[in-house]
């Protein structure tokens, strides 16, 4: 069944022809639609394409499907992604990176075996989200942690016994890189990894105490391809990688080579996490051979643009007039780009929901702006960064209730939701006509079918600007929608003149964002 070959030359040409074609293929759509409809061809090298997704964070799966069906599918998000599904460790006892937590979140970064019995509920009810979302147009991307296993603990919530080394049924020692001094071995001095830019430590040395798989290995490449397999026969779209750069490119390229194609026919999409500021090979855009990357860096230029450095944190969003590639981030079709995931709102490298108003204002931004696949993260309150998603006794996720306050159900924000129509609309529309005050108030349109403007300043301010929209009436919709009987929520639209031009008032911390969908 598998060839046992990893990525040969021939095979790798192939596939960067496959992602050049899915490419061109997402410039003629709009997003999210590439893969749906798709003719049924078995020998398709198409990648998945994702829509706008929202980063379901440690939501349990009966949770996930209902938000499917109620509010992700009718609201224009075209996937989920949702956390590590495979069994994970169990935490008995405090101490080992947590005094005050049981069951941090993070339990779930360390797995033990491939079934999905998980703090966010059984495989069968894992299966019924997956159908649920699909029915509902929602495609389901999932965390794969497939760098490691455990770094402590026992036993897992599907109630295994495992050793570091050792998890029955599914790998033992020879499975794992190891301290030593052989080619295949973490040369290290502590077995961990202690130099970020030796890309020897960084693929072979453990990463925080976490028993480094020998991914390199036929035999574990077999054992990952048939999880990541068992997802994709269950309906799953892709993988956000975990720990991708800890990999390597070699490594991925052959775990990939074993993937089946997914229910839509194309490969499945591949989004690797690799933290920028590694030399060489090291780097994000090193691994956008291999696929696609998450936009990490881009996460600290926004939270640099919308909230900068001094202690009042004014921030000046001027300068994203220019942002992607021209402010050196990796390209924008090899791009999953957020506001914020679930590491980085907990060590300062991004805006978060604490940041109130603002917070959603960058988010709103990111779905005009269409740089990369865009995603909304939305997790779970918290005050320590340890602390566990509300769970029961036992550390099983209870149902998200997004009235509770536990939840900062950012996904569900009505300005948020108004932009993903409203990024659905225009596609992939050329940006044009940016304006700014020079410091806290831009906009832009996207051709002619779509104008936005931002206000990341404590005060409304009122512009008067191209929107390169037609004459019409529009209504905004970060707070409403065109009806029958003008804007819905009693907002009062704008007016945009014969030569495009429109005088808007733009709320503090707050967008105005017009398209033609919306037009009275
Ligand atoms: C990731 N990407 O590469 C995840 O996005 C990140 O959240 C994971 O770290 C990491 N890689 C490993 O998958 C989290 C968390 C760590 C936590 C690990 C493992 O940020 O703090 O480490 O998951 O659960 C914890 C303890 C740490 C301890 C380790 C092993 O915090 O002190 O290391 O477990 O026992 C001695
Ligand atoms: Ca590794």
């Amino acid at each position: 069944m598998y060839t046992h070959l990893g990525l040969c030359l021939p095979q790798r040409a192939a596939r960067r022809r496959a992602m050049v074609a899915a490419t061109v293929l997402a410039a003629g759509f709009a997003w999210g639609s590439q893969s749906s409809g798709a003719p049924a061809q078995g020998t398709s090298n198409r990648t998945d394409v994702p829509g706008v997704t929202a980063n379901l964070f440690e939501w349990n799966w009966s949770s996930v499907g209902n938000e499917c069906t109620s509010v992700l599918g009718p609201g224009g998000f075209r996937g989920v992604q949702v956390s590590a599904p495979q069994d994970s460790l169990k935490r008995t006892s405090l101490g080992d990176g947590s005094n005050t937590v049981l069951h941090p979140w993070w339990e779930v970064y360390q797995p033990v075996d491939y079934n999905l019995t998980s703090r966010m509920g059984s495989e069968e009810q894992f299966k019924a989200m997956v159908n649920t979302c699909r029915s509902a147009g929602v495609k389901v991307y999932v965390d794969a942690v497939i760098n490691h296993m455990t770094g402590q603990g026992t036993t897992s919530y599907g109630g295994q016994s495992y050793t570091h080394f050792n998890y029955p049924g599914v790998y033992d020692s020879g499975d794992f890189h190891h301290l030593g001094t052989g080619p295949n071995d973490c040369t290290s001095t502590s077995g961990g990894i202690e130099d970020f830019n030796n890309r020897h430590q960084v693929f072979k040395c453990e990463l925080v105490g976490l028993a480094d798989l020998d991914t390199s290995s036929p035999d574990v490449q077999d054992q990952l391809a048939a999880y990541l397999n068992k997802l994709i026969g269950y309906g799953v779209s892709g993988f956000r990688v975990d720990a991708a750069k800890h990999i390597g490119q070699a490594d991925l390229d052959a775990i990939y080579s074993r993937l089946h194609r997914t229910k839509d026919h194309v490969k499945p999409y591949w989004a690797l996490e690799v933290f920028g500021g590694g030399p060489g090979i090291l780097s994000p855009q090193a691994f956008t051979t291999s696929g696609d990357v998450l936009g990490l860096d881009g996460v600290k230029q926004i939270r640099d643009a919308f909230k900068s450095y001094p202690a009042e944190h004014i921030g000046s969003i001027a300068t994203l007039e220019v942002f992607g590639s021209g402010s050196g981030l990796t390209p924008s079709s090899k791009t999953l780009s957020f506001v914020t995931n679930h590491d980085t709102e907990r060590n300062g490298d991004a805006l978060n929901y604490k940041d109130g108003p603002r917070y959603v204002l960058a988010n709103e931004w990111l779905l005009a702006e269409g740089y990369g696949h865009p995603q909304v993260f939305s997790g779970f309150a918290w005050n320590t960064t340890d602390d566990s998603p509300p769970s029961d006794a036992n550390g099983i996720i209870t149902n998200a209730d997004c009235t509770s306050g536990q939840w900062t159900c950012t996904h569900r924000n009505p300005g948020i939701l108004g932009m993903v129509g409203w990024h659905n609309y225009v596609g992939t529309a050329r940006q044009a006509n940016f304006w700014t005050d020079g410091d806290n108030v831009i906009s832009f349109s996207e051709g002619h079918r779509g104008w936005a403007g931002f206000n990341n300043g404590a005060a409304p301010r009122t512009i008067t600007v191209q929107t390169g929209l037609p004459q019409g009436s529009y209504c905004n919709v970060i707070v409403s929608k065109a009806t029958g009987a003008g804007c819905s929520n009693g907002v009062a639209p704008v007016s945009v003149n014969g030569g495009g031009f429109a005088t808007v008032t733009v709320g503090a911390y707050d967008a105005v964002a017009l398209d033609r969908q919306n037009r009275l």
